[in-house]
């Protein structure tokens, strides 16, 4: 990919900033070289002169399609609001903090997920990503060949290789806990063919044709393996960064935060989740 002087690498492991970019108002042009950063770089950070929800929602989709929430009287209906205000200790032990990747206890999986910050805290609330086809790349040619062709049963709830301390993910409403859905361990990316772990942990229930307790132990190799310093980053969130990271080669998780007492702390996000992919990338 060609650099530009408006691309810039993070701090962190992996992932682009871009800055100098006109979000309601990207060419075709202009989008394509950014979506296939974002393929190439798995998370980009682009900074922003603030957008509203009509202006995230447009550009939303032109990068896919929004994947409808069950909030149908909100205003946008597509758009999460995830915050610590008004938050309870309860609730708060239910958010997204473990790894996880979006939807993967769907058969359409996410393609991409946007987080636009409205407010963010002083310290606190990052998000960490892990880049799945590093890690991929770095497993012994042996472990590579013995799980190719691999099918990891997923649903909705805790994960067989979930973590002492993970937060209990939240099911959407009306999603039927018992239905099982089947990804590959190993998957290529839809548009740059790269080959990547997909979805390790999250939702992963067993892997079809082997014994729970031999499934349970490969995957947990398999996370111990992927979520090391090395392949991991961790971005801080400012106002009007639209982040955006590329589901079916990173995982994420959320960092857990306390209630808002006040500008300082608070945590406020604007949040879409997308299948499928843009039409300028139909061959
Ligand atoms: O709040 C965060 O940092 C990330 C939450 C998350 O997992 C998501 O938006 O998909
Ligand atoms: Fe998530």
């Amino acid at each position: 990919m060609e650099p530009t002087s408006n691309i810039k690498p993070l701090p962190g492991k992996f992932g682009i900033e871009i800055t100098d970019i006109d979000v309601p108002n990207i060419s075709d042009e202009e989008l394509k070289h950014l979506l296939l950063n974002l393929y190439e770089h798995r998370m980009v950070v682009l900074k922003t002169q603030g957008l509203t929800q009509a202006e995230l929602l447009a550009f939303s989709k032109r990068v896919g399609d929004p994947i409808p929430l069950s909030l149908t009287d909100a205003d946008y209906p597509e758009i999460a609001r995830m915050t610590n205000i008004d938050t309870d200790s309860k609730k708060e032990k239910r958010g997204a903090a473990h790894w996880h990747t979006d939807q993967s206890f769907k058969k359409e999986v996410s393609s991409a997920t946007l987080l636009y910050s409205v407010q963010a805290p002083n310290t606190g609330g990052e998000t960490l990503f892990c880049d799945m086809v590093a890690a991929y790349e770095a497993l012994p040619t042996t472990v590579q060949e013995q799980i190719e062709d691999l099918i990891v049963e997923h649903r909705h709830g805790i994960a067989i290789t979930a973590r002492p301390g993970d937060h209990t993910p939240i099911a959407p409403k009306g999603w039927d806990q018992g239905t099982t859905v089947y990804h590959p361990v190993v998957r290529r990316h839809p548009i740059t063919s790269q080959k990547t772990l997909y979805a390790i942990t999250g939702t992963t229930q067993g892997i079809k044709g082997m014994k729970q307790e031999d499934a349970q132990k490969l995957l947990q190799e398999l996370c111990d393996h992927a979520f090391q310093d090395q392949f991991i980053t961790q971005h801080t969130h400012s106002v009007h960064d639209l982040v955006m990271w590329d589901n079916p080669t990173t995982m994420h998780s959320a960092t857990p935060i306390a209630a808002a007492t006040g500008p300082h702390d608070t945590r406020l996000i604007h949040r879409i989740s997308l299948r499928g992919y843009p039409t300028i990338f139909a061959s």
